[in-house]
């Protein structure tokens, strides 16, 4: 790793403000420098000893992006001594492979990634690999030749929110006699290719596995968005007329087949006929769903990111080793645990 002083920092920082001062007016997605800080005389202040952190996120789909986007904003500000360059990628890969080489060539001290899919990232984290920036890999993870292409990667375990999801499923329909029944199922699935989307896939299909009488009846996806959420489930419902349980993996398409369900004259969660299973319990809004008794259960996915990434970056700059692999803890939540008294204790 390059060995990034302080007065290096100085001088990308004066670079920086001057590119966010000729492109003010047309970048739009950038933190932006406060404005005393183009006039600022006494270039040796304290505000220029900042490390320079490039944010290249994936978009605003979701409860929990928003929650996580918010992480980074508190984390990653002047007060705590970073400077951010936070870009939304708008859900594409393209937009995200281009902030990454604006941050390049921006000389960033690090790179903060959340890749929207997993594969097409062996070029760009290679070339900022030369460049000698590491990159943090946060959420979502990439699947590439090199492991060394990146620094350490910090998320949820999502393979195991899926375990989870089936789990409760199975203990679910053992605790209302239905072990013995034919169970029909349908996935709202993710951004096909993301590692939310294969590791909750995957989870659950561990368990799925060990039961005969559960069958699939389709995977499709709702991208992570409401509006193709409940999209998606209309034409499941039209489909399949006689759907027992939803698999929906993340809440906001959660909040989108309940509307379709609703909208088709059918009910859900455990006031209702159709089993509703979904991941995030991000937002008030889940915790609503489940006290109104339209959906069963909600695996938790913790969007607090941020702290943990600043740590790492804390233990890099005093030259000490990262695990490769740090995960988050999460629970899971249904509707019959007494959520008043859990939210209360939430710090989210
Ligand atoms: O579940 C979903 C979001 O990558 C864990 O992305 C994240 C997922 C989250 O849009 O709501």
């Amino acid at each position: 790793m390059v060995n990034r002083g302080k007065s290096d920092r100085k001088w990308k920082l004066r670079l920086l403000i001057l590119l966010a001062f000729f492109s003010a007016g047309c970048s739009g997605q950038g933190e932006k420098p406060k404005d005393e800080r183009f006039y600022e005389d006494d270039v040796t202040s304290e505000k220029e000893e900042y490390i320079v952190v490039g944010f290249a996120q994936i978009g605003s789909e979701s409860d929990y992006r928003i929650a996580n986007s918010a992480s980074f904003r508190e984390t990653f500000c002047e007060e705590n001594g970073y400077y951010l360059l936070f870009e939304d990628g708008q859900q594409k890969q393209e937009n995200q492979i281009k902030a990454l080489r604006n941050f390049i060539l921006q000389e960033v001290d690090y790179i903060v990634l959340d890749p929207v899919v997993e594969t097409g990232w062996d070029e760009v984290l290679q070339e900022a690999k030369a460049a000698g920036i590491p990159v943090i890999l946060s959420d979502r993870s990439v699947t590439v030749e090199d492991e060394g292409l990146y620094t350490c990667w910090v998320g949820s375990d999502f393979e195991e929110e899926g375990r989870k999801a089936g789990r409760w499923l199975e203990d679910y329909l053992k605790s209302e006699g239905r072990e013995e029944e034919e169970i029909r199922l349908v996935t709202l699935q993710g951004t096909l290719g993301s590692s939310a989307q294969i590791g909750r896939m995957n989870g659950f299909a561990e368990v799925l596995r060990l039961h005969d009488r559960w069958n699939m009846l389709e995977y499709a996806s709702g991208d992570f968005t409401q509006s193709k959420g409940q999209e998606v489930m209309a034409r499941f419902l039209d489909t399949y007329p006689d759907i027992d349980v939803v698999i929906s993996e993340n809440d906001n398409m959660t909040f989108g087949a309940i509307e379709a369900i609703e909208e088709a004259g059918k009910t859900c969660g455990p006031k209702g006929e159709i089993i509703m299973i979904s991941f995030d319990a991000v937002s008030e809004a889940s915790f609503t769903a489940m006290k109104e008794g339209k959906l069963h259960a909600d695996v938790e996915c913790n969007p607090f990111l941020a702290p943990k990434v600043d740590e790492i970056i804390g233990r890099l700059e005093r030259g000490e080793t990262v695990e490769k692999i740090q995960y988050v803890e999460e629970q899971c939540f249904d509707a019959f645990m007494d959520l008043d008294a859990i939210m209360e204790q939430r710090k989210y």
